[in-house]
């Protein structure tokens, strides 16, 4: 037998959380009164999901889109990468964010950064204004972009990030690859573009908004260089061959998604970062 989930139920599964309910104990009346597990877990999700954005439409802030995801939700150790096998470190609902363990093997890092020597330029950051780009002491590293499947190694790294985060290769941006030397770093920033920019609607030509980045370690500076979450005081260590993948499902501070990279003190930090849009980056 099929139980419905009706306009009435959505309601009262409403007022319950507003009421300070838990989800646990809310899940247990419903199962008290009858109703499938699964089922009462699935109108309790989906209820609430849609609640929380018409309140926040409500208030202004831009809809929510899908956004990549890893397949977390049977807390598995390990992600299957198609040719290779990645670790799951920690995760974290908001800002959602997942760490990655062995996502790059040694070789494939250092192969990064050999193909990315000879081509290092100045950073730049998107010039908000026109849509174009521009140097900004903000971002002081060393930079340059691969096209989207330029090489093999490009490629097969690509292929990997597809599969661990259900995101098409299509919609990703080419690899970025980054080098900072002591004193360099990039400021806390959201990397989606704000709607309110005027060279926001050229950007979102190619491809749409921004929805998540995988900003991928391929080396270890002696001190300092991580990627610092300053909301939710979070940093993430740059040891080779980790990563951290995070995601903002609408343009907007309320996803905790402000990001930056901590200032070199020793060594060099070298990495490589993913942007990934809604739709195909052309
Ligand atoms: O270098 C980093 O850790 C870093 C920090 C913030 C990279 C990016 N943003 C990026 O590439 O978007
Ligand atoms: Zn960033």
């Amino acid at each position: 037998m099929t139980q419905h989930i009706t306009p009435e139920l959505r309601q009262w599964i409403v007022s319950q959380a507003q009421a300070g309910h838990s989800l646990e104990s809310v899940l247990e009346s419903m199962k008290a009164s009858g109703w499938d597990e699964d089922v009462a877990t699935d109108a309790m999700e989906s209820t609430l999901r849609d609640h929380l954005e018409t309140e926040a439409v409500a208030k202004g802030l831009p809809p929510s889109v899908p956004v990549p995801e890893p397949a977390l939700d049977d807390s598995p150790l390990y992600l299957d990468g198609g040719d290779r096998r990645v670790a799951v470190l920690g995760s974290m609902a908001l800002p959602r964010l997942v760490v990655l363990g062995g996502l790059l093997s040694d070789e494939e890092c250092d192969e990064l950064i050999a193909l990315a020597t000879p081509r290092l330029s100045r950073s730049l950051t998107v010039a908000t204004q026109t849509g174009g780009e521009e140097v900004h002491a903000d971002r002081t590293s060393q930079g340059m972009f691969f096209q989207r499947g330029e090489n093999g190694l490009v490629s097969k790294i690509e292929a990997r990030l597809a599969k661990l985060l259900n995101w098409p290769v299509e919609n990703g941006e080419g690899l970025q690859v980054l080098q900072y030397v002591p004193g360099t770093e990039y400021r806390p920033h959201y990397d989606y573009f704000d709607p309110s920019e005027p060279g926001t609607p050229t950007i979102l030509k190619r491809g749409g908004q921004r929805v998540g980045t995988v900003v991928m370690y391929l080396n270890e500076p002696e001190k300092g260089g991580g990627t610092t979450f300053p909301g939710v005081h979070f940093e993430v260590a740059p040891k080779r061959g980790n990563a951290v993948f995070f995601s903002y499902e609408r343009p907007h501070p309320s996803t905790g998604t402000l990001h930056g990279g901590a200032p070199v003190i020793e060594g060099e930090k070298w990495i490589a970062t993913k942007w990934l849009r809604e739709g195909e980056f052309l």
